[in-house]
């Protein structure tokens, strides 16, 4: 290992410049998160590798910095690795057991009952933005947030009316420059709120996925508060915090792209082809903590010792011109789609299909509400927020001209 690891700039003011330079520096890549070091995978193949590979868990008290107390509860990304129980954070037999109810509550057939409710969601936001007077609009706050937290939070049962604090914690939660006092009160509070979520769940449950996981006997025992509690917070996070991105990035790539717009707007290209072109292009995920090595590992002709950590940096690797070709650095919605933005193995996302459900309602929605929909300032002004491991547009604002 070198002893000058690749700094990932906490501040995201050049993801597509950091990105390449993670590349050309290798397929494996000794980096710095946040004063932590690990290794950063940046090519698709030995994604794969790496994700199937059973000697990598999530176990954070396999990370050797971890144990030896040189990475704490100070560390800034400390939320993002250290989460409690859940199917986030288990492996094996242990993680089949945390995820299968909400695996199947996820299916893309189970979710087919859900299209009315996002649809309804999706008219009401957009009747909201119709009533805004000429001037610019931040899409962001006003359709691509509130969209994926209102169906999330309808799905998991979670009352509607916690959105606007949920938004406020998460956003602290995710941003680097929250003190870490601040940050770690966010974590209790978020905690706190989903305990609650359960609790009444479980006095009385209704018809909802928090109350089917307190309720679910697999393999003979039920989950714990503790668990449910932790599948919660998963889900509920990683339900909106992408989305959110996915529903920006897109419009993003499709305001920047006029050929692509006009071709999936008279229907010559699918919508479904444009979402998962930025899903490689300009995922949600920039990278995903951590992974931990229980035994030395040759990664890509580098040894990978025991008690190291690995990130997934799925940026770079929907940019793998090994994977991807030449042309890897342009949008060209249309052709098979090859990403694994979603994932791979065991812990593949299990809101995929949701999220593409999201996605294919609400965009659709929006430019046939909005047809000369346009951006309200020039592209490089778009700026990201200082979320180290999300690709999270801080704002996109727009003119509707309807
Ligand atoms: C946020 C904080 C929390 O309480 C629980 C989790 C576990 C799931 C994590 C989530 C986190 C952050 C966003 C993640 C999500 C899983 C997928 C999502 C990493 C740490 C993605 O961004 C893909």
């Amino acid at each position: 290992m070198t002893s000058d690891p690749f700094a990932i700039d906490p501040l995201v003011s050049d993801l597509d410049g950091e990105t390449r330079r993670l590349r050309e520096s290798g397929a494996l890549v000794w980096a710095e998160f946040l004063g932590a070091p690990a290794w950063s995978v940046t090519q698709h193949a030995v994604a794969c590798e790496v994700l199937t590979d059973r000697r990598f868990v999530k176990d954070i008290d396999r990370w050797a910095l971890w144990r030896s107390g040189e990475v704490t509860r100070d560390w800034p990304l400390v939320g993002m690795a250290d989460t409690g129980s859940s199917m986030f954070t288990a492996d094996g037999a242990e993680h089949r057991r945390l995820r299968a109810k909400v695996g199947q509550a996820l299916t893309p057939r189970r979710l087919e009952a859900m299209r009315p409710a996002v649809e309804r969601i999706a008219r009401c936001l957009l009747d909201e933005l119709a009533a805004h007077d000429g001037g610019p609009v931040d899409l962001r706050s006003t359709f691509a947030q509130p969209l994926p937290m209102l169906v999330i939070s309808q799905l998991m049962g979670v009352d509607p009316e916690l959105r606007p604090r949920m938004h406020e914690l998460y956003e602290a939660f995710f941003s680097v420059l929250t003190p870490q006092d601040e940050r770690l009160a966010v974590i209790e509070e978020l905690n706190a709120l989903f305990t609650g979520v359960v609790r009444e769940r479980t006095a009385e449950p209704a018809d909802d996925l928090t109350s089917a996981l307190i309720t679910a006997e697999q393999g003979g025992a039920r989950l714990s508060e503790q668990e449910v509690v932790g599948n919660l917070k998963a889900t509920v996070a990683a339900g909106h915090e992408t989305t959110v991105s996915l529903l920006l990035c897109t419009v993003r790539a499709l305001l920047t792209h006029r050929d692509e717009l006009w071709a999936v707007l008279s229907g010559t290209l699918s919508w479904e082809a444009v979402v998962e072109e930025v899903l490689r292009w300009d995922p949600p995920l920039s990278h995903l903590l951590m992974r931990f090595a229980t035994a030395n590992v040759e990664v890509a002709g580098t040894l990978v010792r025991e008690g190291d950590g690995v990130v997934i940096s799925y940026r770079a690797i929907g940019r793998d011109r090994e994977r991807h070709g030449s042309t890897a650095d342009e949008f060209r919605p249309g052709e098979a789609p090859k990403h694994m933005s979603f994932g791979h193995g065991p812990h593949i996302c299990p809101g995929a299909a949701l999220s593409r459900l999201e996605a294919g309602i609400a965009l659709p929605a929006l430019f046939a509400r909005f047809p000369n929909l346009d951006l309200a300032v020039a592209p490089a002004e778009i700026r990201n927020l200082p979320v180290l491991t999300q690709n999270d547009l801080a704002s996109l604002p727009v003119f509707l001209r309807q």
